[in-house]
């Protein structure tokens, strides 16, 4: 890598939907920027995004890639971001970080909802975006069509900045609808004439585009109402104001892999785009003070150890300083998988910073003597899918959970949970997919092969009907003095989640005082596994009558006593499985709303409401009690119904009984049975 480094900036996210072509137009944009001399792509596994063997093993990209170029007089640093959804996170940490994304669409108006879900992210975090429409050698309906498409999921105006030339159905070029001058790719010609029957669309189109800048610019507003044209530089202006004010999407076009549009691209961000500073004071950070940054990534290099990827808001960092009680060992620059070594990083650019041990994704960092307000970050998703894995090495569980603790600082949307009840070690993500490429992460870089199963669930028994009496004696004589206890217990079902209660009611002394807490510490002993192999709940233990003996009796005899007699009280009141409800509040395009009841309902769902999402137009929120031993595949089912962009929240909500016919089938083949 070489490169011209400029004093201003811009840093910008490529985000979009999964294979849209982020990575493909990564490369375009190095190459066109003279960065790379050969342009790889990602069939052959050669690009500079895409470099882990993850990546390449699955030719998709399954972490961020930043490489730095320059152009037109800017250094841009780009953050390539994965499309899977399963991958999200990852992306929304970074576009916390950039000035500007470019949103990469697939030509293709079937698909176009499936931007949803990011459009909302960058809305909601108000970041300026560009939509860049790829693929467009290989389009799928017309033109207009995906403009619709892309004007009804974006609650911003999209403002088309270009219009394409097709020949024989093959784009061969665009007219800027700012200058109103053709551009036949690869534009090295500044200009060409375009064909006279598209006088009326480019009319149309730029008429368009004028009419929503006018809508920010009352000068502009003006000028159509007079049938004045406002001039190339003025329409420029504004698109900069208004995309740095988040006000308006522009749209532009191309096919990365044969770099047509890349350039324009270039020069539009380098017109448009919002700079570091104007960033910085959208974001509310005050331009003098003390150095401050935000960890964008935090990742383990093998040779480096940690790095975390920071955007400096202010000031310089420099070699040798500290930054939340860290030494910072390094500052890179980063180009794919290559890095720079720096000795200072300044406001507005994007680097890794070695060996700041403390700090996490998403911390704000400034010299170790101050203690800055936090800036805003990005919750963790709620996982939504689980499997519990196993060390292949019995005595590789220590190494499993330290291993386990770097993988989720370097992906916060991993959670890992030691589940008491059933003893698995849980991996928690964001779909099949995230989990494999976890366990793939954990035999490469840790050396450690797990295998894994979905988890056992958390069943719980209860009773269903009382028993007014069930004995308990424990006699036993060895040797010496004996062991004597006897009890007499009265069980009563209590509602769900009221627990479980313990009384006595023992007259005249038939058993001691000082033995009664034996008898409830027996009683709890047992509840831990009931008649049917699981933890006891919401039971009413009543201790009504026993017998003593004044020499053998001792705790541990009326422990027993109390543990026998529940054996028979248990068994006699007409024993009930229990399993775990979620409530899910599920988010699906309406056009899928009937299928998604579908898959509730077959699933045992229980669907409590759907309405419109407030402020999603177009989707619907489903609400619903779900068993959670049908929960485990719902986000792959889900997503396969809904283009991958259905997603889903829940929490556990309260127990149930297991419905007759499935209990039996649980009873006999559920591995989790002790
Ligand atoms: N026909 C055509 N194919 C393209 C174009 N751009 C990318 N592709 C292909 O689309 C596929 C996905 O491209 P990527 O660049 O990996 O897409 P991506 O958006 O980075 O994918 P993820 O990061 O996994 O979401 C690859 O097979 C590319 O060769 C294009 O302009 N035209
Ligand atoms: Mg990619």
């Amino acid at each position: 890598m070489s490169q011209t480094v400029f004093s201003d900036r811009r840093n910008i996210a490529l985000v979009g939907t999964y294979a849209s072509g982020k990575t493909t137009l990564l490369e375009s944009l190095l190459s066109v920027t003279g960065s790379l001399s050969r342009k790889g792509r990602v069939e052959q596994g050669n690009t500079v995004g895409d470099s882990s063997p993850e990546a390449r093993s699955r030719r998709m990209t399954v972490e961020l890639t930043v490489a730095t170029t320059a152009y037109g007089g800017i250094t841009f640093t780009f953050i390539d971001c994965p499309g899977s959804v399963e991958l999200q996170q990852e992306g929304h940490h970074a576009l916390l970080g950039v000035d500007g994304a470019i949103v990469v669409c697939e030509a293709d108006p079937d698909r176009v909802l499936t931007l949803s879900p990011l459009l909302q992210f960058l809305d909601r975090w108000k970041i300026p975006h560009f939509i860049w429409i790829n693929k467009l050698d290989r389009r799928n309906g017309s033109y207009a069509e995906l403009l619709t498409a892309l004007k009804q999921v974006s609650s911003r105006p999209i403002v088309p900045q270009q219009l394409p030339l097709w020949q024989n159905q093959q784009l061969v070029g665009f007219i800027d609808l700012v200058t109103e001058q053709a551009c036949p790719y690869p534009c090295q010609a500044a200009a060409a004439a375009w064909p006279p029957d598209l006088g009326a669309e480019e009319q149309a189109a730029r008429a368009d585009m004028l009419e929503t800048l006018a809508d920010y610019d009352d000068l502009l507003l003006e000028e159509l109402l007079e049938d004045r044209a406002p001039s190339p530089q003025e329409i420029l202006t504004d698109l900069r104001l208004d995309l740095g004010a988040d006000l308006i999407v522009p749209v532009l076009l191309g096919v990365a892999q044969a770099d047509y549009g890349v350039k324009p691209l270039l020069e539009a961000l380098v017109r448009q785009a919002p700079s570091p500073q104007v960033t910085a004071q959208h974001r509310g950070i005050a331009a003098s003070g003390e150095p401050l940054a935000q960890v964008l990534k935090t990742f383990y290099s093998p040779q480096a150890g940690k790095m975390s990827l920071v955007r400096v808001w202010r000031g310089d960092i420099k070699d040798g300083d500290s930054l939340k009680g860290d030494r910072l060992g390094g500052i890179y620059d980063l180009f794919g998988s290559q890095s720079v070594s720096l000795t200072q990083a300044s406001a507005g650019q994007i680097v890794a910073i070695a060996r700041l041990e403390q700090a996490q994704t998403g911390d704000t960092l400034s010299p170790a003597n101050s203690a800055p307000d936090p800036l805003p970050t990005i919750a963790r998703l709620d996982p939504v899918y689980a499997l519990a894995l196993t060390p292949v090495n019995r005595g590789d569980d220590v190494k499993l959970s330290g291993a386990m603790a770097k993988l989720l600082e370097e992906d916060p949307s991993l959670a890992w949970e030691y589940h008491g009840d059933t003893h698995d070690m849980i991996l928690w993500g964001q779909g099949d997919g995230h989990l494999a490429l976890a366990m793939d992460r954990l035999s490469r870089k840790y050396n450690l092969a797990v295998t894994s199963h979905l988890p056992q669930v958390a069943y719980r028994e209860t009773i269903g009907q009382a028993t007014p009496s069930a004995h308990g004696r424990y006699k036993h004589q060895s040797g010496g003095h004996g062991q004597f206890g006897e009890v007499y217990l009265a069980l009563k079902p209590r509602s769900r989640g009221q627990g479980f209660s313990f009384n006595a009611t023992i007259a005249g002394g038939v058993v001691p005082r000082q033995y009664i807490p034996s008898v409830e510490t027996g009683v709890r002993d047992y509840l831990n596994r009931g008649p049917l192999g699981f933890p006891v709940v919401d039971v009413a233990v009543t201790l009504i009558d026993g017998s003593y003996h004044s020499v053998d009796s001792s705790d541990m005899a009326f422990k027993q006593a109390a543990r026998l007699a529940m054996q028979e009280g248990m068994v006699a009141s007409q024993p009930i499985l229990l399993e775990p409800i979620a409530q899910v509040y599920m988010s699906v395009p309406n056009r899928y709303t009937a299928n998604v009841l579908k898959l509730m309902s077959g699933r045992r769902g229980q669907i409590l409401n759907y309405q419109a999402k407030a402020d999603w137009p177009g989707w619907d929120l489903v609400s619903a009690y779900v068993p959670q031993a049908e929960m485990q595949t719902m986000v792959v089912d889900l997503r396969s119904l809904t283009m991958g962009v259905g997603f889903f929240h829940w929490t556990h909500d309260h127990l149930d009984a297991v419905p007759e016919k499935l209990q039996k089938n649980i009873l006999t083949n559920d591995p989790g049975r002790p």
